[in-house]
């Protein structure tokens, strides 16, 4: 039988971006989420399929309430494989945030894959944040992003397997993001 393999992945961004609405419409209720009070996080755990058939488990960890996130940052990103770095299209300064996310990410994890989001995309009246506001943090992060939608579901599905192909992308190939 194919031993089955497990992938940490961190949701990080600011207060109500929405990385928990989106763990939530991804999951699905489909498993049971675990809660780590001790360390004030919550992991769920979805099953995905690779193109190759191999199955994989992603174990998708979440700060759970507003703990301040330099109290959890070593126990909560230490053997991360990849983490969506979330902000809110509707408020800039949650893009500007993503960076130091990043630092501390790279810190702890060099050269983990990382993803840019920009959720609540249905918010269109209140959008503040542009796509070029987002392609110039991506460059800066060496990355890319997606506009998703934790309300309607828009690209949350896309977001997680395009994160997980890059995690398995760089299995066994040299350390870089693309
Ligand atoms: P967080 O885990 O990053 O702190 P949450 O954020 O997932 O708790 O979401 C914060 C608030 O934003 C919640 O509203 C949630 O319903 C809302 N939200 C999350 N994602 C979206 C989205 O894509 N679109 C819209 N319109 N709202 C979203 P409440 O009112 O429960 O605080
Ligand atoms: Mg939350």
């Amino acid at each position: 039988m194919a031993r089955i393999i497990q992938k940490k992945i961190c949701m990080l961004g600011d207060f109500a971006v929405g990385k928990t609405s989106l763990v939530r419409r991804f999951v699905e209720g489909r498993f049971d989420d675990r809660y780590l009070s001790t360390i004030g996080v919550k992991v769920s755990r979805r099953r995905v399929l690779l193109p190759g058939g191999q199955e994989v488990h992603l174990l998708i960890w979440d700060l759970a309430g507003s703990e301040e996130f330099v109290d959890v940052q070593q126990n909560y990103l230490l053997g991360a494989a990849g983490a969506l770095l979330v902000c809110d299209l509707t408020r800039q300064s949650t893009l500007e945030s993503l960076e130091r996310y990043a630092r501390q990410l790279d810190s702890i994890t060099p050269g983990v894959p990382l993803l840019i989001l920009g959720n609540k995309k249905d918010l269109t009246e209140a959008r503040q944040v542009s796509g070029g506001n987002l392609e110039t943090m991506a460059q800066r992060l060496r990355t890319t992003w997606f506009t998703t939608s934790a309300k309607t579901g828009e690209n949350v599905e896309q977001a997680f397997s395009d994160l997980t192909a890059r995690i398995f992308a760089e299995w066994g190939s040299h350390h870089g993001r693309r």
